[in-house]
């Protein structure tokens, strides 16, 4: 009697961790699927205000010339390359896919599209003329950094002052310190509005501290550039850190 109440426990312990090592070996086979299913993010994305030199960035990229008279884009521009400074390595690194966006207030919306492939931001300012498009600058940035997305993957974002070839450019530092300026004051009249949306969005920097860059959980660096001339050099290096070969 008493033997054949062992054989059945036996056998019940038997049934159970059975059913414990199929369970544990389908959720790792699940969970390895999932990743190699998982895309890596390899996209650059250019941003910025129409004007900035996107565009003409792009092309410097890809062909190490600069397409001169480029027209308002109403599309955006997208291509896989290798970069042109990079042209030598063909065929044994891997190309970057670089989007160029519309910098129109209405194709902004395009940016969500491809955000969930991004691997850096380039976000382009023009340097020339920054004074007076500052606040609208600094409301585009707001924007981008307080996208759900950008927060949650920790997308790093390179500010590029761009027309330096010109004299009368501001400088990186200037533009930093204004965007810094303008993004603390809307941090506040935008969390002044509504507290109710305030556990919906991302609040930038922290509580009591005047605003910077390097308050972000993503990393916010800034540099200067001339896309038309191909000064480009900080661009490059940080798409390459971006997308490894
Ligand atoms: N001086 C100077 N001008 C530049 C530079 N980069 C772009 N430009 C000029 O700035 C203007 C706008 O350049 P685009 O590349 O078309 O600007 P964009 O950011 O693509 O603008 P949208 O397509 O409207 O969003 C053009 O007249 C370019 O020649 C630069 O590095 N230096
Ligand atoms: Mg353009």
């Amino acid at each position: 009697m008493e033997a054949s109440m062992q054989q059945f426990l036996e056998s019940g312990l038997e049934f159970y961790v059975t059913i414990g090592i199929l369970l544990v070996t389908s959720i790792l086979i699940f969970i390895v699927i999932r990743t190699l299913r998982r895309k890596k993010a390899d996209t650059i994305l250019l941003v910025g205000l129409s004007g900035g030199g996107k565009t003409v960035l792009f092309y410097q990229l890809r062909d190490g010339s600069s397409h001169q008279g480029t027209v308002t884009s109403m599309e955006p521009n997208e291509d896989s390359f290798v970069l042109h400074s990079e042209s030598s390595k063909k065929g044994k690194i891997k190309p970057v896919h670089i989007v160029d966006l519309p910098g129109h207030s209405r194709l902004r919306p395009k940016l969500d599209e491809f955000l969930p492939q991004a691997a850096g931001i380039v976000f382009l300012v023009d340097a020339l003329d920054f004074l007076p498009n500052s606040r609208v600058t600094a409301e585009y940035l707001y924007d981008v950094l307080t996208k759900a997305l950008v927060v949650k993957n920790k997308i790093p974002v390179l500010i590029v002052c761009n027309k330096v070839d010109k004299v009368t450019a501001h400088s990186m530092d200037f533009i930093r310190k204004q965007l810094e300026k303008e993004i603390d004051k809307l941090r506040a009249s935008r969390t002044g509005i509504s507290d109710a949306d305030i556990a919906h969005e991302v609040t930038l920097g922290v509580a009591g501290q005047p605003f910077t860059f390097s308050q972000c959980i993503n990393k916010v660096t800034v540099t200067e550039a001339s896309a038309i001339s191909g000064k480009i050099s900080d661009v490059e290096h940080f798409i390459r850190e971006r997308v490894m070969p």
